[in-house]
């Protein structure tokens, strides 16, 4: 018997049955985030990234041109089972000719994205780049004072929008558009309503353009805080998820955002309750919103544990987020998703009877069946999945090997 028979057999003496969590993880799409190839760096504005967010580390290999970063997302994707769709930033619109500045950007700007994207079958997720550019002034963006800055990033919003469509239009997947923006002060404010109510009236005018709400979802995510941004945040948890709640766009919680003890595990079942959708940003912070590679750690699988337990696969927009340039960027990345589709996996081979145990305040059994779980052999159903997906289980010699090959050349 394989080592996959022997732990089927153990799950299902467990209340599982592990070849349907493989079905059922097969059908999982995540939204692979882009900026993990090249330090969050883009190719339209040459500017340091900015925003309040930072990725640190000189390994070499980062990828200097969207050519680079294709192959590496190829390279990326070989190694990760499942589905994947590719979530892109505006800073990654590639300009054959003259830039046109992002209040001004189109579709054109992204066909070579598409074209990529149609021949690997997959749907693109797109986010508005609302930092690292000239036009952030004094950190502020949609709640600046300054109305010719507020405006164009207004405009910038709404060619996105239009972005999004054409997207959907051309991939055939409905395109998920997440707006986060790092406005913020560094120090105590004497007005905390003002950039708050001007962030509201330019969300309400991006929004008010005429857009297919069934071919883009647009999403909202909050943050507590930037770096250089420590004392106030425009765009904070109350101001998201009461502006989604109200204008029936889609709540996105990025694990990061929130205060160490709190957990966004925690936070999962209450907007499932009052949303159709929800969104994600799966990242590891450590001690702050550091976005370290996301691990097959506790936080990650509660999180799976609980999208899955509520039955709402179909309803969370899974996508990762972080960025790490200390580490093989192309190992970075695959560790990460993999770590999320591991935490989905461990989620699905949980027995339902549990609830029950919890419901019958049986805490004894409750306590000593998690704890029977953990050790159970689940390495070896993750090993299947691989095996029926195609993929290898060792991705550390094939980076290595491109490492050498392509990496180490880019000086
Ligand atoms: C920043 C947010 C945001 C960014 C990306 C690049 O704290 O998490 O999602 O990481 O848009
Ligand atoms: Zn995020």
């Amino acid at each position: 018997m394989s080592r996959y028979e022997e732990a089927k057999k153990i799950y299902a003496a467990l209340g599982t049955d592990a070849g349907k969590a493989i079905e059922k993880l097969s059908d999982v799409t995540i939204s692979v985030h882009c900026w993990q190839g090249d330090d969050v760096t883009g190719f339209d504005s040459g500017e340091a990234l900015s925003g309040g967010i930072q990725t640190t580390g000189n390994y070499p290999g980062r990828a200097r041109t969207p050519e680079e970063l294709m192959a590496d997302i190829d390279k990326t994707f070989s190694l990760i089972p499942g589905k994947k769709k590719l979530n892109l930033h505006a800073c990654y619109a590639i300009f054959d000719g003259e830039n046109p500045g992002r209040d001004k950007i189109r579709p054109e700007h992204f066909a070579k994205w598409v074209q990529f994207a149609k021949e690997r079958n997959m749907g693109i997720d797109f986010n508005p780049t609302f930092f690292s550019h000239p036009m952030v002034k004094d950190n502020l963006t949609l709640s600046s004072p300054d109305e010719e800055v507020r405006k164009y990033w207004v405009e910038h919003g709404k060619a996105c929008i239009r972005i999004s469509e054409y997207f959907a239009r051309e991939t055939g997947v409905p395109c998920v558009m997440n707006i986060w923006i790092p406005d913020g002060y560094k120090d105590i404010p004497a007005d905390r309503i003002g950039p708050r109510a001007r962030f509201k009236k330019s969300l309400d005018e991006i929004l008010g353009i005429d857009y297919d709400k069934s071919l883009v979802y647009v999403t909202l995510e909050s943050k507590v805080f930037g770096i250089g941004l420590e004392s106030y945040t425009v765009g904070s948890a109350e101001f998201c998820l009461s502006y989604s709640t109200k204008n029936g766009i889609t709540p996105l919680m990025d694990n990061g955002h929130y205060h160490p003890t709190e957990m966004v595990s925690d936070k999962i079942s209450s907007l499932l309750l009052f949303n159709d959708k929800i969104a994600l940003h799966v990242t590891r912070p450590v001690r702050w919103d550091s976005d370290h590679v996301v691990l097959f750690d506790d936080e990650t699988k509660e999180i799976a544990k609980e999208i899955v337990r509520n039955d709402a696969l179909d309803r969370v927009f899974i996508a990762t987020d972080y960025f790490d340039a200390s580490i093989n960027r192309i190992s970075a990345w695959v560790t990460g998703v993999r770590s999320v589709q591991k935490a989905l996996l461990y989620a699905l081979l949980e027995p339902s009877s549990l609830k029950e145990l919890q419901n019958d305040a049986d805490f004894t059994s409750l306590m000593v069946k998690q704890e029977e779980l953990k050790t159970a052999p689940f390495g070896d159903v993750w090993e299947e999945f691989l095996r029926v997906s195609g993929t290898p289980a060792d991705y550390l010699t094939e980076i290595k090997k491109y490492e050498n090959e392509v990496m180490v050349k880019r000086a």
